[in-house]
């Protein structure tokens, strides 16, 4: 196997097209004879980390091992990307500190909380709202966007957002520049 490992870190609001962005990026990196794997947050919640709430300190042991996992596939030279909120920039910084200083790369969905509500792929905002999900990000629970990551994507009023495409080969351009691909 010729490939270096990495972990990729999709980061931003529920709705903000964490998990079509990874999907995407796994599909583009496959059509280049990458090997990767997605950690979702969402799905990582019904196995591994069944046992965690949405109280914060549950939230850091949620990204304290997704990230352990993601460094262990890393080591393993595949490109692991982790789509998960990671509200707290502390808990994203101390995955990143697990990594090889260039091997952690950042991926903030700077998408307004405006429109992840409109979207509201699963009705959770709603319920949010409704005050009948307490603690969901956005709403009334924080979060804390990066202050230095590799690459952002910008949601664009004008042209809607650039497709899940798109911006898997904005993540690409990153991979090859930094000699990943
Ligand atoms: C945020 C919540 C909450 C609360 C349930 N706050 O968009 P989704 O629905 O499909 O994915 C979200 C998922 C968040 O899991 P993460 O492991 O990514 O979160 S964290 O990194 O903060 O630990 C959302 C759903 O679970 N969900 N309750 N209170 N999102």
């Amino acid at each position: 196997l010729q490939q270096k490992g990495c972990v990729i870190w999709i980061t931003g609001l529920s709705g903000s097209g964490k998990s079509t962005l990874a999907c995407a990026l796994s599909r583009a990196l496959y059509s280049r004879s990458k090997l990767s794997y997605i950690l979702d947050g969402d799905n990582i919640r019904h196995g591994l980390n069944r046992n965690l709430s949405f109280k914060a300190e549950d939230r850091a042991e949620n990204i304290r091992r997704i990230g352990e996992v993601a460094k262990l596939f890393a080591d393993a030279g595949i490109i692991c990307i982790a789509s998960v909120i990671s509200p707290y920039r502390k808990d994203r910084d101390a995955c990143r500190a697990m990594l090889p200083v260039g091997d952690f790369i950042e991926v903030f969905m700077d998408v307004p909380l405006q429109i992840c509500e409109s979207r509201d792929p699963k009705g959770l905002y709603k319920l949010a709202r409704a005050g009948k999900i307490k603690g969901f990000t956005g709403i009334d629970d924080p979060y804390e966007p990066p202050l230095n990551c590799e690459v952002t994507l910008q949601y664009n009023k004008n042209n809607c957002t650039s497709s899940p495409n798109d911006m898997a080969e904005t993540v690409i351009s990153y991979l090859e520049q930094k000699g990943f691909l």
